[in-house]
């Protein structure tokens, strides 16, 4: 009872969410996109202070961008293709240019939704650890873009992950089985926003903005 309190979190909120990001056209919508991580982030926060320099940083990502949809161009921020065609509209290099654009902010996001792809692809088979799952999943995404003393600082973390079972029972989903059948269920989804992102910001040359 006390898991199903108000403000708890539930993965199946933040299924649905990366759900309803795609439409029938294929674009993924930014207010189900930043919906998801702030479901994402609220789980994060309630793992401990030991993960606060990641949800930090988490949650002034999703700032700006909501600070983007909620602007005066808040309608050209309705999906990441508008965001796409709106921030290049002033050209390349004006866009490398700026550390605050909605798309080197994304493309942040968009690598750890990658992470997150691999980490709940591991806690679903249980084959390994949380900690190993998780370090392996960090190894073969965000790593790569990361500095030594972050990769250094997020592998000490890592240790402080709670159990298979434990995280099973605070997605909230119900019976363990069930967890696992929603892990199953939630993998596509993400997975279908990870690669309609990945092919957009490929074909603008967009995924080495600094
Ligand atoms: C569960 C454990 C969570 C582990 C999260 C893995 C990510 C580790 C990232 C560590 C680095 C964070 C410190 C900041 C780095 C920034 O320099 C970097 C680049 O940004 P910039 O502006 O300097 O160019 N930022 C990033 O790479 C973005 C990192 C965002 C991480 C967001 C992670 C949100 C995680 C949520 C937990 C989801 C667990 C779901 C499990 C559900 C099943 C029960």
């Amino acid at each position: 009872a006390a898991a199903a309190a108000a403000g708890a979190f539930s993965l199946r909120e933040v299924l649905e969410a990366f759900q309803r990001c795609v439409t029938e056209q294929r674009e993924v919508l930014l207010e189900p996109y930043l919906s998801g991580w702030r479901g994402l982030i609220r789980f994060l926060q309630s793992l401990g202070t030991v993960f606060s320099f990641i949800s930090k940083d988490a949650v002034a990502k999703v700032s700006l961008l909501e600070g983007h949809c909620g602007g005066r161009q808040g309608q050209q921020y309705v999906s990441l293709q508008s965001m796409v065609r709106h921030e290049l509209a002033a050209g390349p290099a004006a866009l490398r240019a700026r550390s605050d654009s909605g798309c080197r902010t994304v493309l942040r996001l968009h690598r750890a939704l990658r992470w997150l792809q691999l980490f709940l692809e591991g806690l679903r088979s249980g084959d390994s650890r949380t900690s190993v799952v998780c370090t392996d999943a960090y190894n073969a995404s965000l790593a790569a873009y990361h500095p030594w003393v972050v990769r250094k600082a997020a592998t000490v973390a890592f240790c402080a992950l709670p159990s298979r079972d434990a995280f099973l029972e605070i997605m909230n989903v119900g019976p363990r089985e069930e967890a696992v059948a929603m892990l199953g269920e939630a993998i596509p989804y993400i997975g279908d926003v990870y690669s309609i992102t990945q092919e957009l910001f490929a074909q603008h040359k967009l995924l080495d903005l600094p």
